[in-house]
């Protein structure tokens, strides 16, 4: 080739790339954009307000805390913040914990201390010799590092910052991940590529992307990470991954995310050449024992273990005759001389009980109020079936008042389109926790019993099973990680509301432009319900295809146990639709409070949103708009197909506020997700139409393809399965 003719090919090839290399690095940062700040009013402002910066202290997580200042100062304001040696010059941001600062700093900030907590921070304008300076200060150095990221925040959503006087602290202990990780890099529901975690060359080789993935979850307050699937492999826990796990956990450390795992009860047998692993055994308990005091001599901080038991096939103590209680216990005192917790999951269904699924969790449990040790926390999912687009609060949360329950979100979308569905969930997340449980009279809401302010408990958690994966987006769809986000913020926080979260993301990750803002913040607040109307309206739930729960499947009935099918949730039949969950059916409405119980037991007067989830209703019942049933479904599947449009014509108007990679990303996948909302409306109407035996209503769009061929489709290789 001759010479100007390669050259000219490489440059336009250039062009291609570096806008790609740009945009991907923009997905890669998260909401940790940093870019400048574009109202030059208000970057002159910042930067005249920060001259700068004054560190206290010279740990590892006040080092991490000066990185990110600068790196966010840097780029927020176009110029290098200099570190100083004190605060003889105007506007210091200067960074501490308590005991770092002197009387002169301290006596500006006395009684701010006493409003906040252990992992709390504050952020406060102070005046020091008649200069000003901005003081970000907490009782340690992880909440000096939560204050920082929040400063910066600040900044990110153009915020003013004359005169500041903020507190906060996290209102629950335990914020943290769960990674449904498995050791061959495969994650069970991960849609956004592989594990995070490259076994293979751990622990010499130190990934930047567990220091930006430590950064990102510190960012938001998530202060654990369970690393590894529930459905748990033992080899974890031998000495070749220990020392892996260990070199995660130093990454993790200076921001303040303790590592957990999760625990294969029959780990004993098969790493530890037991004959049994029955919690009652001495050489059982002895071998846990061993096991704590080795992984704590490798991680001080270790959190813990988290334990899927008699779930699914997973091991756990009634293998042995022995109950929740038996093996929780077992293993909460193997690490409790270390201060570790045992996060044992309510999510078990017994192969036997068929006759409600919904009740099975809260009557294996329930039971045992009040016997599990004090450093064990029952880890409950949000509602009783499984992380279903809409399901009703979980019967648990209010009915254990004895012991500390702690929430289970799922942030990757295992039933909600993947990561192919843009689906902003902080607004499910929020829906549960404002629900009120009644326990302890109105206002026992499911937040305060999982920050156990009803019941006063000292431990108090949430969990969120992660969306997040090698791709260079971490999350698959670039508004997943609004999920990730959101998630964090509520677990920080869980009396927030979804949309300021929402707001706050799209300004940090793509715009501060108001014309931006608002549109792509109300497509994101109503994407939750689109998705609830396409493809579970009414109280539908559980009615996806087969093993990989991608697009519907209501016709499925031919799996060995009746509660694997969707045929089974549902109940469609010539009489009409809907799982009889009241006093004349299941009656799982008793397991909730009287006045709960009440109102989703009466048929007049249970949320029509929920209406299915706890009633067998009549094709012909006229519902509160006067429509029958079965036009009321047609009508919602309808409506979230509208939904669905109106994203893409929303997102279609916003190309000059977001870079093209990004843009076009969006605009692919909303697309996709039309087309699939159709789908979804086309297969079930289809389907539940042989059993209502009418007529679609007018508005509601002819389906292109007939029963058949929806039940045809077949997705051997849908990833997470
Ligand atoms: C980790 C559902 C999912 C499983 C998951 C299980 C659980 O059944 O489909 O993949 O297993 O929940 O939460 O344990």
């Amino acid at each position: 080739m001759n010479q100007p003719l390669f050259l000219y090919i490489l440059l336009q090839l250039s062009f291609l790339i570096a806008p790609f290399n740009m945009s991907a690095q923009e997905d890669y940062k998260l909401w940790l954009q940093y870019k400048k700040v574009q109202d030059t009013k208000i970057a002159t402002n910042y930067h005249s307000k920060i001259n700068g910066i004054v560190a206290l202290g010279n740990s590892e997580t006040i080092q991490t805390a000066i990185k990110e200042i600068q790196l966010g100062l840097s780029g927020l304001i176009g110029h290098q913040i200099t570190l100083q040696k004190n605060t003889n010059t105007e506007n210091m941001l200067i960074l501490g914990n308590q005991s770092s600062l002197d009387e002169a700093v301290l006596k500006n900030v006395k009684s701010e201390f006493d409003l906040i907590n252990n992992e709390g921070y504050i952020i406060k304008t102070i005046q020091l010799k008649n200069k000003k300076h901005i003081l970000i200060t907490a009782k340690t150095d992880i909440g000096v590092l939560y204050g920082v990221f929040n400063f910066l925040k600040l900044l990110q959503t153009n915020q003013q910052i004359e005169n500041l006087a903020i507190t906060d602290s996290p209102r629950i202990n335990i914020r943290m991940l769960n990674h449904w990780d498995n050791l061959d890099r495969t994650v069970e529901r991960g849609y956004a590529g592989f594990s995070l975690w490259n076994w293979q060359k751990l622990p010499d080789f130190i990934d930047q992307r567990y220091i930006d993935y430590a950064r990102a979850n510190a960012s938001i307050g998530i202060n654990g990470t369970v690393i590894n699937n529930v459905n748990a492999n033992a080899l974890i826990l031998t000495p070749q991954y220990l020392e892996k796990v260990e070199a995660l956990a130093k990454v993790f450390r200076p921001y303040g995310i303790k590592v957990y795992l999760t625990a294969r009860f029959s780990a004993p047998i098969e790493i530890g050449g037991l004959k049994t692993a029955d919690p009652f055994d001495a050489a059982v308990k002895n071998w846990w024992k061993e096991k704590a005091a080795e992984i704590y001599a490798r991680i001080p901080d270790f959190g813990g273990f988290l334990v899927k038991a008699n779930s699914e096939g997973q091991p756990g103590p009634q293998n042995y005759g022995r109950n929740h209680v038996d093996g929780a216990n077992m293993l909460a005192d193997a690490v409790a001389p270390f201060g570790g917790i045992v996060m044992w999951r309510a999510f078990v269904y017994s192969e036997h009980d068929v006759n409600d699924r919904a009740k099975q969790a809260y009557s294996e449990f329930v039971p045992y109020d009040g016997q599990f040790r004090n450093n064990v926390i029952v880890q409950v999912k949000n509602g009783a079936i499984d992380f279903q687009p809409r399901e009703p609060f979980h019967p648990m949360f209010g009915a254990m008042p004895k012991t500390p329950l702690m929430m289970e979100f799922q942030i990757t979308q295992e039933y909600l389109g993947f990561s192919t569905h843009l689906v902003y969930l902080p607004k499910l997340y929020q829906e549960v926790l404002e629900s009120d449980t009644y326990s302890k009279g109105k206002g026992s809401t499911v937040a305060k019993i999982i920050d156990g302010t009803v019941d006063n408990h000292k431990i108090s958690g949430i969990a969120g099973v992660a969306n997040i994966g090698n791709d260079i987006n971490w999350t698959g769809h670039p508004f997943a990680q609004a999920n990730w986000y959101g998630f964090g913020r509520l677990a920080w926080n869980p009396y927030q509301d979804s949309e300021t979260i929402a707001e706050d993301w799209l300004r940090m990750t793509f715009s501060n432009d108001e014309k931006f803002i608002k549109p792509v913040k109300e497509m994101m607040l109503e994407s939750r319900e689109a998705v609830v109307n396409y493809m579970t309206p009414l109280g539908l739930h559980h009615i996806m295809d087969t093993g990989h729960h991608y697009g519907p499947g209501p016709w499925v009935s031919n799996l060995s146990r009746p509660d694997w099918n969707p045929t089974y949730y549902h109940k469609a039949d010539t009489k009409g639709i809907g799982f009889d969950r009241s006093k004349t059916g299941s009656n799982a409405t008793a397991q909730y409070s009287p006045e709960v119980a009440k109102i989703f037991d009466d048929v007049a007067n249970c949320p029509e949103k929920d209406l299915l989830w706890f009633h067998h209703i009549s094709w012909d019942y006229k519902l509160k708009n006067g429509e029958t049933l079965w036009n009321s479904l047609a009508l919602k599947y309808q409506e979230g197909v509208n939904q669905v449009e109106s994203m893409n014509t929303t997102w279609n108007k916003m190309e000059q506020y977001v870079d093209q990679v990004r843009f076009k990303e969006v605009q692919m996948l909303l697309n996709i997700q039309h087309k699939e909302a159709k789908w979804w409306r086309d297969a079930c109407l289809l389907y539940f139409q042989q059993y209502s035996g009418k007529e679609l209503p007018k508005s509601v769009e002819k389906p292109t393809q007939t029963l058949n061929y929806f039940k045809s489709l077949k997705f051997p290789f849908a990833p997470g399965n």
